[in-house]
């Protein structure tokens, strides 16, 4: 390898493990509408199977995040077929995100809802998918909320956090002793007024106010365009708050777009944050990473696999700081010095160094090429294009 420090760069090639959504493999679309593609995964299976085929070439995606509704369609009854599915393909369940945002009773919220006995499906809702994480070993129940109002005057906005409070506390009250929940923010969509939980400020008062299980989750889509997230994940970390990431990029808002297409910058800094927090305590962060990203319009196998390259990628260069030169630079208020450490890392090129790390692990050298290569695209193609088409005629 052609860079000084490049064993930091496999010691965090080691270490580097990302979660990879259910959801990224199914047909998804925007409110104008849905593009129908003959690979998509319609059933929970196949959506094993994709994320399968994705740890299979990169390695580093052992865990898959499930949302309950659209993939526990029995709910608890479904967890026997899971741990079949993660068997069968190689791939834990990971992180259980309970779904109160789709019901028809949830047009007016879940815990923040006027009506109680709406809330209280919404906390029984959580409670069961806390059970099935328990059920499928796995830790953490990522919690997001669309609730929030549309106009000025119309919600109890104190009120609905006293809700809240109330029924986060609840549920946390029913994890077991290695259970996470992690509350993710949002500062608006679906709702355009208000939104319960819109920013890191407010899931931090959440978790602090639900108990010592409970922390937050970053999703990286979900902040007005100039804030500085690396700030807030500094913050979080500092305070060991931080849960987890919803990984991917936006131009715009929470437009769900391919990680590091538009800023990778952006996710070297949040990531340099975090490496250099381990490195000055000497204690991992805790951290479920994790991608939130459906592709429209990207080949849903590629874009993951395209996804989990820049992630290492970028883990690799942020791997590359010079700790001590930084601080040093730092305490001398030498700015362009201390500035140009991160340059540096960020400039390098890394890639040869995780073709090198790969090919370590008995791993493919350049995973998006053996995907090509090895048929499945063309498989799956075949076996689902009928069901696929199918739902274009459903939905015309
Ligand atoms: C909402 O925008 C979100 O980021 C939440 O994490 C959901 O679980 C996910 O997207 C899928 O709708
Ligand atoms: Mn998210």
């Amino acid at each position: 390898m052609n860079f000084p420090n490049s064993n930091a760069v496999l010691r965090a090639l080691n270490q580097f493990r990302i979660e990879i959504p259910s959801w990224g493999f199914a047909n998804t679309g925007t409110r104008f509408g849905k593009f129908i593609q003959p690979a998509a995964a319609t059933t929970t299976e196949e959506k094993f199977s994709d994320a399968g085929q994705v740890h299979l070439l990169t390695g580093v995606c052992p865990t898959v995040a499930l949302h309950v509704l659209w993939d526990f369609p029995n709910g608890i009854a479904s967890t026997g077929e899971v741990q079949e599915f993660s068997q069968r393909y190689g791939v834990r369940a990971g992180s259980i995100n309970p779904n109160l945002f789709q019901d028809q009773e949830y047009k007016f919220g879940s815990f923040g809802n006027p009506d109680p006995s709406v809330r209280r499906r919404a906390f029984e809702h959580t409670r069961d998918s806390i059970q099935i994480a328990r059920q499928v070993h796995s830790r953490d129940i990522s919690l997001w909320f669309a609730d929030g109002s549309n106009y000025p005057g119309t919600a109890n906005i104190r009120q609905r956090k006293k809700w809240f409070e109330e029924i986060l506390k609840a549920s946390h009250a029913e994890l077991s002793g290695g259970q996470r929940l992690l509350i993710e923010y949002k500062p608006f969509e679906p709702a355009f007024y208000h939104t319960d939980i819109a920013d890191w400020g407010m899931a931090l008062h959440f978790a602090r106010h639900a108990g010592p299980q409970a922390k937050v989750l970053v999703d990286t889509g979900h902040h007005y365009a100039a804030q500085n997230i690396e700030q807030i994940v500094a913050w979080l970390l500092s305070g060991q708050m931080l849960g987890g990431f919803h990984f991917n990029d936006r131009r715009y808002a929470d437009d769900d777009l391919t990680l590091g297409s538009i800023d990778p910058y952006q996710i070297f800094r949040i990531f340099h944050e975090i490496l250099l927090y381990e490195s000055e305590t000497g204690t991992p962060a805790d951290i479920a990473y994790m991608i939130d990203q459906s592709h429209n319009l990207k080949g849903k196998i590629e874009a993951m696999i395209q996804t989990v390259t820049m992630a290492q990628e970028l883990y690799s260069k942020a791997a590359l700081v010079d700790y001590p030169a930084l601080i040093r630079a730092q305490e001398n208020c030498d700015l362009v010095r201390a500035e140009s450490l991160l340059q540096d890392a960020f400039a390098t090129d890394v890639r040869p160094a995780i073709r090198e790390w790969r090919l370590l692990k008995g791993l493919p050298a350049d995973p998006m090429e053996a995907f090509r290569q090895s048929g499945y695209l063309d498989r799956i193609s075949k076996e689902r294009a009928a069901r696929n088409s199918q739902s274009i005629s459903s939905y015309a």
